[in-house]
């Protein structure tokens, strides 16, 4: 009988709101040294994606929805120890989702990359009031701000915050993902300066590296 790949059985411990054996599956692949990228991407997304259109053809209700991003976000945590870099870089990063935006899982994820490199990550989860964020970015003066947006409809938050954050701080260097941007990345990154766009965690991989051997 064929094997089931490893995302499908993690979507299937979703679905059964079975936590133990989805952080089975994933301390299992950590104990054999998978990359922290290769699990985000080729297990946790690719389920949720499938998840998604799971819903989207009306086969799910939301209830299991909110379940399974409970599930991840738990997994996430508990992932965050083994994750941790013991060497530190002096630099900081402000992550958050944009204002109205309730999808966190993946901007959660950009944070724990940087963590991985040594930064020291400020994760804001979802919906972040664009006031609240200047004030915060104020305290923290971070390097970098990175804002997440899943839902094309958030676009206009997405571009009064980064009009905000630019007023406010000038030189920031400011990183956009989130699959709200999948057909309009270029209309933002081209109209705002120091704004740069990253579709996965391998692209965000290579940009760090860049930074980082740059000084
Ligand atoms: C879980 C989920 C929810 C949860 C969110 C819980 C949470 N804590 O985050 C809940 C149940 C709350 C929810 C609500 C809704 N959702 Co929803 N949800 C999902 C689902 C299944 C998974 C989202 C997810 O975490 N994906 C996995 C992450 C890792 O992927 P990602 O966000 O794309 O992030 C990756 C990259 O994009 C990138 N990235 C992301 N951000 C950033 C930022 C930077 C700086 C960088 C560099 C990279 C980067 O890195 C990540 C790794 O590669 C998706 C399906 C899907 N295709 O994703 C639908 C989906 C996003 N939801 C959708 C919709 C429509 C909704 C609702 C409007 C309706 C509903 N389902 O009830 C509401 C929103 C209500 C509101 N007020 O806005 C649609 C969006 C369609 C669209 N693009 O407009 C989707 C695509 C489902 C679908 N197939 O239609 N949802």
């Amino acid at each position: 009988m064929e094997q089931k790949s490893v995302h499908k059985r993690f979507l299937d411990g979703l679905l059964a709101g079975d936590r133990l054996a989805c952080s089975a599956i994933i301390n299992s692949l950590v104990k054999d040294k998978t990359r922290i990228n290769d699990i985000y991407e080729s297990v946790i997304k690719t389920a949720l994606y499938e998840l998604g259109e799971l819903w989207e053809r009306g086969e799910i209700s939301v209830a299991s929805e909110h379940m399974a991003s409970a599930i991840v976000e738990s997994i996430l945590n508990e992932l965050y120890s083994k994750i941790i870099s013991k060497s530190r870089i002096n630099n900081t990063v402000v992550a958050s989702s944009v204002e109205n935006e309730v999808h966190q899982i993946g901007i959660k994820m950009v944070a724990d990359i940087f963590e991985i490199h040594g930064w020291n990550v400020h994760f804001l989860g979802a919906n972040t009031p664009v006031n609240e964020l200047i004030k915060f970015i104020e305290i923290v003066n971070p390097k970098i701000v990175a804002l997440s947006i899943s839902i094309y409809f958030h676009i206009h938050s997405l571009e009064s915050m980064i009009e905000r954050i630019k007023t406010h701080f000038p030189d920031i260097l400011i990183i956009i993902g989130g699959q709200g941007l999948l057909h309009s990345q270029e209309d933002i990154t081209s109209k705002y300066p120091n704004t740069l766009y990253y579709p996965d965690l391998y692209k965000l991989e290579d940009f760090i590296s860049r930074l980082e051997n740059n000084g």
